[in-house]
């Protein structure tokens, strides 16, 4: 109840902010991407998870304005971000409500336009279950957003039941390994085998694999061996402050 009443106000009294946690290229060896993750720190509570807070915004209908300040301050932080090599490609996620309110094709332009970033640096982290539950509604918002040059990533692959038909009609461009395949990758057999596959798909379909949760170099070894393109997870970075993130672009990691 606490959290339900305070949430509203969170965002005008300063207490959200964006942690970003590094994208590596495991061919390039580099920092190619960053994934935006909101924080909420509560005057009292402390700091509150969002898979704690989230739902409570969804069920409180204050999701859209959540993510509307997390996507513009994620894209304020991505177009004054140093560039190395490339420009980083932003990675944002979107709950389910948010893409069943209709109103992500005018968010994502507005904050397009306002900031400059460039479409194809955005990309949107949809859950397996958010596509999957594909209503026709849906599915136009994701082709008018992928007609405006913006990115789409099956966040969280493997939780759900997507079956290889489908996946291959999805409108998407990255898949997102989820984290509970890569925890067991180097000791388990089945692990290692699903990770093989989805890498395997993706490379078939064409799209980018990003392992999720990295936290051992017994994980990153596998998943390199296997030919898994990217990697997040402790290992690499936890999250960081944009001001964290900017000095370790910087000092060239
Ligand atoms: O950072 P952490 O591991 O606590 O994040 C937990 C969950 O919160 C993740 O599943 C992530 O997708 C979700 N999350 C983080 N930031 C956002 C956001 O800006 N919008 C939405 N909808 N979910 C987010
Ligand atoms: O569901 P989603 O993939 O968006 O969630 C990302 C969440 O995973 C973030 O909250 C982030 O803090 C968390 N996370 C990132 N790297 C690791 C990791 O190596 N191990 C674990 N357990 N969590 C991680
Ligand atoms: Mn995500
Ligand atoms: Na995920």
């Amino acid at each position: 109840a606490r959290l339900r009443e305070d949430l509203p106000g969170a965002c005008a009294r300063g207490e959200l902010a964006v942690a970003f946690q590094p994208v590596v290229s495991l061919v390039e060896q580099r920092i190619v991407g960053v994934e935006a993750l909101l924080r909420w720190r509560h005057p009292e509570l402390g700091e509150v998870p969002p898979a704690e807070f989230v739902p409570i915004a969804e069920r409180a209908g204050v999701i859209g304005e959540l993510q509307r300040w997390a996507l513009d301050q994620a894209a304020r932080a991505a177009v004054a971000l140093p560039v190395l090599h490339a420009p980083l490609r932003l990675g944002v996620n979107i709950s389910a409500s948010h893409v069943a309110a209709r109103t992500l094709v005018g968010d994502v332009a507005a904050v397009l336009q306002c900031t400059g970033l460039a479409p194809e640096r955005l990309i949107l982290e949809i859950t397996e279950a958010t596509l999957m539950a594909g209503t026709d509604d849906i599915a136009v918002d994701v082709e008018a957003l992928r007609l405006m040059g913006v990115h789409v990533a099956l966040d969280d692959f493997g939780t759900g039941h997507s079956s290889l038909t489908h996946l291959s009609a999805l409108p998407i461009d990255v898949l997102k390994l989820d984290r509970d395949f890569v925890a067991r990758v180097d000791r388990d057999p089945r692990s290692r085998a699903l990770c093989e596959s989805v890498i395997a798909i993706g490379r078939a379909l064409g799209l980018d694999v990003v392992a999720e949760g990295v936290e051992t170099p017994a994980q990153l070894g596998v998943l390199r061996g296997l030919g898994c393109g990217f990697a997040q997870g402790f290992l690499l970075s936890r999250p960081l402050r944009l001001s964290e993130l900017t000095e370790l672009l910087e000092t060239g990691a």
